[in-house]
C-alpha cells in the first residue's frame, strides 16, 4: 500500500459565488465540504487510480468527527491518530465567472508532545506494509519544524522510499534528510535556493539532499531534475478551473508511477494530465477522468540535453 502522512488535516469548504468583488457581500451559490489537508487529497486520488493507499496523520473535535464521517464509506484506509484539539477548516472561494480561488487556510490544533510520540509509534508500525509514503502540507502547531526531517529518516531506515511536499523550513530540513523525491513549487523552491530560475533551482535542491526534484510550474506543468536526466513536462493548452489540489494530483501520478517503476517521461506525463483534470473537477482530491484519459497523449515531454 502507499501511506499519505497530513500532520495538518483539515475540512475543506469550497464557496461557489457569481463574480467576488472585494468588499461587498456575497450569496453562496454551491457549498462543498471535503476532507481534505494535502496528503488527504494524494491518497483519494491514488484510490481512483486503483492503488491501495492508506492516511494518517492528526484527527480531533467535532471538525475531526466529520472528517473521519467523510472518508469512511470509501478508500483510503482511515489511520489517523486521534488527538484533544480540533481538526482546523479551509476555505475556498471559487469566482465563477474567471475561476479564480482565494484560499484561507486555518494554522490548526496544537499538538502535544505525547500525541506526537503516539503518532511516531503508529507511523512505524504503518512503514511495515508500505511501498512508498508521502509527507504532505503544513505542520501544525506544536510540531517541530524538524519533523518531516525526521519522517524521512524513519522511513529510509525501513527502506521505504519518500516524496516530501511541504514548504518553508520543514521544506529544507526535511531535503536534508536526503528523501527520494520533493516536489516544490516554483516560489516554495526559489524561497528554498534563493534562485528564480527553476532548471538552477531545482539542481541546487537535489545537491541539498533530494535524489530527484520535481518542480510544479502552474500553467507551464513540470520540471524534473533526476539522477537519469532532467525533463520538462506540458499540457496541450492551458486549462481553467479551480486550481485547488491540482499539485496533491501531481504526487498522485508520481507515487503510483514509482511504486509501478514506469521510467519518467511516463511519470511526468501521468502527473501532468491527472493535474489538468483535477483543475476541471469541483474539488481538490478529484480528477475528471474522461478528461485526464483526453489529454495523457496530448502532454509533451521534452528532455533537456545538460545532464543531471
Ligand atoms: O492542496 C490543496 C489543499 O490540500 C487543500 O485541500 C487544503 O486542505 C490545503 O491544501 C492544505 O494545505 P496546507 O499547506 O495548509 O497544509
Amino acid at each position: 500500500m502507499i501511506l499519505t502522512v497530513t500532520l495538518n488535516t483539515a475540512l475543506d469548504i469550497t464557496y461557489t459565488v457569481d463574480a467576488l468583488t472585494p468588499h461587498t457581500s456575497h450569496r453562496v451559490d454551491r457549498v462543498g465540504e471535503r476532507p481534505g489537508g494535502k496528503g488527504l487529497n494524494v491518497a483519494r486520488v491514488l484510490a481512483a487510480l486503483g492503488h491501495e493507499s492508506v492516511v494518517t496523520g492528526f484527527v480531533g473535535g467535532s471538525v475531526g468527527t466529520v472528517l473521519r464521517e467523510l472518508i469512511a464509506p470509501l478508500p483510503p484506509r482511515d489511520a489517523l491518530v486521534p488527538i484533544e484539539g480540533s481538526t482546523r477548516r479551509t476555505v475556498a472561494v471559487v469566482d465563477a465567472a474567471t475561476g479564480d480561488t482565494t484560499q484561507l487556510n486555518e494554522a490548526g490544533p496544537t499538538v502535544t508532545p505525547t500525541e506526537w510520540t503516539a503518532f511516531l509509534a503508529a507511523y512505524e508500525t504503518l512503514l511495515r506494509d508500505a511501498d512508498a509514503v508521502a509527507l504532505c502540507g503544513s505542520l501544525p502547531p506544536g510540531i517541530h519544524v524538524g519533523a518531516y526531517a525526521e519522517l524521512v529518516r524513519r522511513a529510509r531506515a525501513a527502506g521505504v522510499p519518500t516524496l516530501l511536499d511541504t514548504s518553508g523550513e520543514p521544506l529544507r530540513r526535511g531535503i536534508a534528510a536526503r528523501p527520494d523525491l520533493a516536489k516544490p513549487n516554483a516560489d516554495e523552491l526559489a524561497r528554498l535556493t534563493g534562485s528564480r530560475e527553476p532548471l538552477r533551482a531545482a539542481r541546487d535542491a537535489r545537491r541539498r539532499g533530494a535524489h530527484a526534484v520535481v518542480a510544479s510550474l502552474g500553467p507551464e506543468g513540470l520540471l524534473a531534475a533526476t539522477p537519469d536526466g532532467i525533463w520538462q513536462a506540458a499540457p496541450p493548452a492551458p486549462v481553467l478551473g479551480n486550481p485547488t489540489g491540482a499539485g496533491d494530483s501531481v504526487v498522485a501520478a508520481l507515487l503510483a508511477g514509482l511504486v509501478e517503476g514506469l521510467p519518467w517521461p511516463d511519470r511526468l506525463a501521468r502527473a501532468v494530465a491527472l493535474s489538468a483534470a483535477t483543475v476541471l473537477a469541483p474539488a481538490a482530491g478529484e480528477f475528471d477522468p474522461a478528461a485526464y484519459e483526453e489529454l495523457l497523449p496530448r502532454v509533451t515531454v521534452t528532455e533537456e540535453a545538460t545532464a543531471a
